[in-house]
Formats: structure tokens, sequence, C-alpha cells
């Protein structure tokens, strides 16, 4: 038998030589609502990332990488697309799904791109929005999301009653899936249960390429977790961000009406001013530290899983959050800003040919993962993506790089060169923050008729009316 085998083996060698070589596989990390708090980043001196920070010395950092729309469902439309959400319409969690729109109904996602190449396309956890109504018999061929049994509401903590802000330690027993708990004690929770699969994924044999999506639910609200990873974070020794006082008083768009009617906010949830008179800032902070290390520890055993695997030396690795996350700076909570907290994500990409231990500070969006992707599989763009390849940068970290990152959310939109972030409101309100100076973006100096306003308007105009 084995050497009827060895003789197979050569044949086949002889007649598809070298076929496997030739295109990569690709294994997508995607995590929900984690902002720059991990060890790399620097985000904040207290949370705990070891995995993720070991990910990002094997390969490139992006450390001034930015989500394309602060909300889950425009964040991921964008990724998958290659089309901005200014261009799409999708730039909020309420402006629908982009394939009811009839100009995009056939587009093709980027699985779709790469299964029409050959590529296998798998997907396990949250890779599109969850509620994005896809298709999986015409629209993402093989995807296969998690499917959860029945679910028993819990609430922990927080006054509004609502799942999306409350937090705790899951009682012994219970387990955290998607903010509820599973009727059968002894399910694996949602990120447990991800890990699982695309471990075993991994431990599989594979006949052709494969585009393998790993979409982590956590620290995605609400931010339940295992009594183990509260005990890294000892409430005592947590600190708070750095916050200006008042530092919303020099904000244009938010002295213009009450903030609680401002879009911009997410009204009903989070309440900075109930968090702060109860002294629930640390809590929460703990809570979400706890959450990041849950889905630090499942990148780990992900990224150990495709090491010991067959294909750990012709496997790319891109791990992004969707969008970031602000925990009371500007008096915020949560997403849908336009804010570096809110739109700076971790984004790394790793594997053959690409230097090790690298960090890259040239502005970066989301939106040019899908051109990446196609760059490095050899593979034509299905329709005119609106990002760049990654991969001038990934191959020389200082080449030249004019391409400022732009994030939407409804119609305000923030742009983010290498020293400046510029922000614009629907109402022709502005924001400007200059990073070499004011890293928290305490001083807003669009006020002062500043020389590199016109510069910055012009850029963000450019893009936004580019055919
Ligand atoms: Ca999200
Ligand atoms: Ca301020």
């Amino acid at each position: 038998m084995k050497i009827r085998g060895l003789i197979a083996g050569v044949l086949l060698a002889l007649f598809f030589p070298a076929q496997a070589e030739q295109k990569p596989n690709f294994l997508i990390i995607a995590i929900d609502d984690l902002n720059d708090y991990v060890g790399c980043l620097g985000g904040h001196p207290d949370t705990k990332t070891p995995n993720i920070d070991k990910l990002a010395n094997q390969g490139i950092l992006f450390t001034n990488a930015h989500c394309n729309s602060p909300v889950c469902n425009s964040s991921r439309a964008s990724i998958w697309t290659g089309l901005r959400p200014s261009t799409t319409g999708i730039t909020t969690n309420h402006t629908g799904y982009f394939r009811e729109n009839p100009e995009y109904k056939n587009l093709h996602c980027l699985p779709q791109t790469m299964q029409a190449s050959g590529y296998s396309t798998t997907a396990f956890g949250k890779v599109y929005h969850l509620g994005a109504k896809i298709d999986a018999s015409t629209d993402w061929q093989q995807l296969r999301t998690y499917r959860y049994g029945p679910l028993l509401k819990t609430h922990l903590n927080f006054h509004t009653g609502d799942r999306l802000t409350d937090w705790g330690v899951l009682p012994s027993g219970d387990h955290p899936r998607i903010g509820m708990l599973p009727s059968d004690p002894e399910a694996p929770s949602f990120d447990e249960d991800i890990a699982r699969r695309t471990i075993e994924f991994l431990g599989d044999s594979h006949n052709v390429p494969f585009f393998l999506g790993c979409g982590f639910f956590r620290p995605h609200t609400p931010l339940y977790s295992r009594k183990k990873h509260y005990d890294r974070f000892p409430i005592e020794e947590i600190s708070i961000p750095e916050v200006q006082e008042d530092d919303i008083e020099d904000l244009p768009y938010f002295k213009a009406k009450p903030r609680r009617e401002q879009d911009i906010e997410a009204p009903g949830l989070w309440n900075h001013q109930w968090i702060t008179e109860n002294g629930k800032w640390k809590d929460i902070l703990q809570a979400y530290f706890a959450a990041i290390a849950s889905t630090d520890d499942k990148v780990g055993e992900v990224m150990a899983a495709l090491q010991q695997s067959e294909f750990s030396e012709n496997t790319y690795v891109i791990l992004f959050s969707d969008h970031g996350w602000n925990l009371g700076e500007k008096e915020h909570w949560g997403k849908a800003a336009l804010w570096e907290q809110t739109t700076r994500v971790p984004f790394i990409i790793y594997g053959p040919g690409i230097p090790a231990g690298i960090r890259c500070s040239k502005p970066v969006e989301l939106l040019s993962i899908y051109p990446t992707v196609l760059d490095y599989a050899g593979i034509e763009q299905p329709h005119s993506l609106e990002g760049v390849s990654l991969r001038p940068l990934l191959e020389d970290p200082e080449s030249e790089w004019d391409h400022p990152a732009l994030t939407t959310f409804s119609d305000h939109h923030a742009l983010r060169t290498e020293r400046w972030r510029y922000i614009r409101y629907v109402d022709g309100s502005e924001e400007l923050y200059d990073h070499d100076t004011d890293p928290n973006e305490w001083s807003n100096l669009s006020q002062e008729n500043h020389p590199e306003l016109p510069v910055l308007r012009r850029q963000l105009e450019e893009i936004l009316t580019r055919p």
C-alpha cells in the first residue's frame, strides 16, 4: 500500500508540479469591537494580549490602521465588497444590506472572487455582520456560519435592562453566547466553538487552497466572560483612560443640539453620567479587558494550530478588528463615533515573505484587505476596488504612501493622515487634531483657520467625488 501510495504521489507531482505551492492559503481572523487596547498598540497599559502581540512580532503591525465605518454592518460590508460606505450607502447598522441595492445585487464579494479562482471559502463565526441577510445558497457558497440553539436571557449589571450594555462574570457552569446563556450548560461559548472549528479545519487535509474566515465575537458587548479572564485584571490595579475634563467643550457638532438626539452616539445605550455617578468606570474597563483576554487566548490557540499544521509555511494570516471603542474618552462609550479611539484598529498581516516584527505607521484602511489578498493570490480585481493593495508597504514599510484613511459614519467623515485627523460633520462643522502634539485629540484646532484645513478639506472632497 505504501509503495503504491508513493508511486501515486510521484505521478501526481509529475502531472501537477508544485500546484499546491503556487496559491497561498489565507486565514482571516476578524475580531469584533476591539480598539487599540492591545499590548502592541499601547492603547491602555493594563490590557494583556500576549498572543496578539506575538503575532504582531511575527509579521507587520499597522499602528495607524482605521476602519472605514465605526459600526459592524457598514465596516464589514465595506471590507468584503471592497467599496467605500459613501459609495454603497451602507454607512451605519441601519442603512440596510448592500444586496438590497440592485446595483450591488450581483457584485462579487471577496470570498466569491476567491472561490471563482479555485479557492475553497469557509468561515466560522462573525465574519460578516450577523444581521446581514447572507444568502448562503448564492452569495457565500461553502461559507459555514455558526448556528446557535435555544438561549436564555441574562442580565447581570447595567441599569438600562439592555443586554448590549451589560457585563459581568458568568455564574459557574454557565456559558456566554451572543450575550445570552445557552439552555445547555455544557455548550461551549460562541468563541470557544469558533476556535474549535477553525482548529479542526486546519488539522484536516485540503486539496485546494483555502480562504478561511475565523470571526470572534468578543469583546463585543455584553461583556460577559469566564472568571479565569476576570481574575487576570484585579480591579484595584486598573487605571481609567487619560481624559481631559470639559474635552467636549470645543466640539461644535456636539454643542449644536442636545447630545442625546445625535446619531453619533447610539442613544439609550451606554451613559457616561450614569457610569461616573455610580462609580462603574473601572468595572467596565475590567469587563472589557477580560473579554479581550478571552479572544486573545483563542487567537493563540488558532495560531498554534496553524503552526503545527501542514499549511504553516504557505498561509497568510490577516488579523483585524472591525472598529474601535471608546471607554469614556470625550464622555463617549462604545462605537459609532469618528475619533481616534473609535476608528483605530489592530491590523496585522503575517505570512511567507513578509518581514517579522515590523511596525508601519502609514495610515491604512481595512478597505485594503480585498485588493491585498488578490494581489498575493495573483487574482484580477472583479470590479474596481476602492482600496489600494498594501503590498508596497508589506515589502517596504517606509515606502512612499500618499493614501489617507477615510472613515464614514452616516453623513459624517473623518480623514486620518500620518499626522492629522480631520472630521467633517453633516452640518459642516469640523474638528482637527494634530497627532504630533495631541495624541489624545483634546484640542480641536479647526476654529483657528489652521493652514492644514484647506489641504484636508480638498483631500476629503477628492476621495468622496472620485468616479
Ligand atoms: Ca463590531
Ligand atoms: Ca477638546
